[in-house]
């Protein structure tokens, strides 16, 4: 077993969240592409963007009892809105919100002192808002012209100086959970796994960083997908959700039942996986009350067996 995977394999179960303007909305984390809108029409959720209700410690306090350690939060996701205060693009949401405060600061110090390790998601292929960020298929065309684009400006103006934000300024993070790889140059997925190592040696980073085959820590399976596949023989994770979508929305209420969630854990952890259990919290900050309750019911039964 690699000692610097132990932690987080013996960790089994954590907390994923899903959270952005898109939380406005409510339909989705893809909305900004799904419905094409526009970029100077989509920061208007930012100028709205007020989770007074967000409480860093009863998130974390939630994840505890659910018997998760560790927690993967969106720092930024593809709509390219930075959800920590990033000193290298105002596009963020301690500049760009009346908000003003830095959740992911409030969750580092909260998960510091509950012994949970804060891992961040950050999106650094697909950016909806940067003028010269470029995927495979998923760019917004209705903004930019493909052609004029430099993707070099995006990646040395934005991807990297926010990493170097997000390992320096958050103190000790887990992992980073990359996403959506397509079209990224081998010379580029090895750049950005160089960076972060020169930052934090330690940190964690998911298999999503690159195409290319055997990068990353550990391999991020396919969404609800469980079970070890192929020739790959690195640790595992999959990431599920508790309804339908990944981000807040009002519209999927098709949710998993506790005990339909007991048996995937179960599942997962017995073939000797991870999983990473998805909230999507409300535009005022607040993780929906069926998702809580569910979490927690997990964790009851998980806390009675520990005793048992
Ligand atoms: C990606 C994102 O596009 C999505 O918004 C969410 O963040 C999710 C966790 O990750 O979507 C994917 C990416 C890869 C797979 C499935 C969903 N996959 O490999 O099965």
């Amino acid at each position: 077993q690699d000692l610097k995977t132990k932690w987080w394999t013996d960790a089994r179960f954590g907390m994923f969240i899903h959270w952005g303007l898109y939380a406005i909305p409510a339909k989705g984390e893809w909305i900004m592409y799904a419905e094409r809108t526009p970029v100077q029409e989509y920061e208007k959720w930012a100028a709205q963007f007020n989770p007074t209700k967000f409480n860093a410690n009863a998130w974390v306090k939630l994840a505890k009892d659910a018997g998760m350690r560790y927690i993967v939060i969106t720092a930024k996701h593809h709509d390219g809105f930075a959800m920590f205060h990033s000193r290298s693009d105002t596009y963020n949401i301690v500049d760009a919100t009346p908000f003003g405060r830095d959740p992911m600061l409030e969750l580092a110090e909260a998960c510091k002192e509950a012994g949970i390790a804060l891992c961040f998601y950050y999106s650094h292929v697909i950016d909806w808002h940067h003028p010269d960020s470029m995927h495979k298929e998923h760019n917004n065309t209705w903004d930019y012209n493909q052609e004029e684009k430099q993707f070099s400006k995006y990646w040395h103006g934005k991807v990297k100086p926010q990493l170097t934000e997000l390992l320096t300024e958050y103190g000790r993070v887990g992992l980073l959970w990359f996403d959506t790889a397509g079209g990224l140059s081998e010379e580029n997925s090895r750049d950005i796994v160089q960076h972060v190592r020169n930052l934090q040696p330690d940190c964690l980073i998911n298999s999503r960083v690159s195409h290319i085959m055997g990068m990353g820590d550990y391999v991020s399976k396919g969404d609800n997908e469980i079970g070890m596949s192929g020739e790959d023989t690195r640790p595992w994770e999959t990431p599920m959700t508790l309804n339908q979508s990944w981000g807040y929305t009002t519209k999927d209420q098709v949710w998993k039942s506790t005990e339909s969630l007991l048996h995937k854990l179960v599942n997962v952890i017995g073939k000797g996986g991870n999983l990473l259990l998805n909230v999507g919290p409300s535009p005022e900050g607040t993780i929906p009350e069926l998702s809580a309750d569910r979490l927690r019911e997990v964790g009851e039964w998980t806390h009675r067996n520990a005793e048992a």
